[in-house]
């Protein structure tokens, strides 16, 4: 039952996360696979970037930590934007902490995270109780106040040198099959359906969707030991949504390199479906 041959319209319509299945249609409705790594730093970029690649997008990723002029401004422009172009918000906080705290980093606080951020992710460095604390806090605050919450676990990075492989890679899989009611997938370089596990085995209809970071056209890396792959290399492995930051943001016409990137990314999935 391996997800990753199926087209994004038949994983919307029986994926049991309604968050997915919104992300699914979205990415059908738009025919549109790219997420936008928006790592600009003031509120005017950032209301500007999802505006204009706004209408190709099917996620829009913040970093709302690095704006020098973070407002409740911000987030509600955030929000009417992304209603305005159909498209999902995921706030890349990598939650990685115990749980009594990530619970008041997410809920509350000076961010407010789980008011306006579809997508959020965490790091499994503390253990399950992570996930656990992030699901209660979740549940508790019964999201959606007709909107849909989902949590991806951050299972491998691109950056040089990476330490999530091996055991923690698949300790990601595991909590992620526990904790299905909020874990909609993960962060990571390939398909981890394969993955072996001691502790747990893959449910019948398992289907978690693979974001994978490090999407580059032009470059093979940066400076600082991040590495980069095509779209069509990404997807070939297995991504269902790839992200691309600076290869589109800081392209010469952002616009233009946007609809590259969705070209790309949509051929490469048609091909991996076989459609
Ligand atoms: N990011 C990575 N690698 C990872 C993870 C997250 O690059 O393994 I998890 C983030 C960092 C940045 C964006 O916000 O994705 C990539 O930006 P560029 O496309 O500009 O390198």
């Amino acid at each position: 039952s391996s997800s990753s041959k199926q087209p994004y319209s038949v994983r919307a319509k029986n994926h049991p996360n309604p968050l997915v299945r919104k992300l699914f249609a979205i990415a059908e409705a738009k025919k549109t696979n790219v997420t936008v790594s928006a790592d600009v730093t003031t509120t005017k970029q950032l209301l500007d970037l999802a505006d204009q690649l706004g209408p190709y997008i099917a996620v829009f990723k913040t970093h709302i930590d690095i704006l020098s002029d973070f407002s409740e401004q911000t987030t509600t422009g955030l929000k009417r934007i992304a209603e305005k172009h159909n498209f999902l918000i995921f706030e890349d906080r990598k939650f990685i902490d115990i749980g009594n705290t990530v619970q008041k980093q997410y809920h509350g606080g000076a961010l407010r995270i789980s008011e306006w951020s579809h997508i959020i992710n965490c790091a499994i460095l503390p253990g399950e109780g992570i996930v656990q604390a992030l699901t209660q806090t979740a549940k508790a605050n019964d999201f959606p106040y007709g909107e849909e919450r989902g949590l991806l676990i951050l299972a491998e990075m691109t950056s040089k040198g990476s330490l999530a492989t091996g055991a923690y890679t698949t300790r990601s899989v595991d909590y992620a099959r526990r904790y299905r009611e909020f874990v909609m997938g993960f962060v990571c370089n390939r398909s981890l359906t394969e993955e072996q596990s001691t502790e747990t085995s893959a449910a019948e209809d398992e289907d978690f969707v693979v974001f994978t970071t490090g999407v580059n056209l032009a470059s093979a890396g940066d400076a600082l030991g991040q590495q980069y792959q095509t779209p069509q290399s990404a997807v070939g492995r297995g991504a269902d949504f790839i992200i691309a930051g600076r290869g589109i943001y800081a392209a010469p016409d952002p616009i233009e390199a946007v609809k590259q990137y969705r070209e790309q990314g949509w051929k490469a999935y048609l091909e991996r479906v076989g459609l």
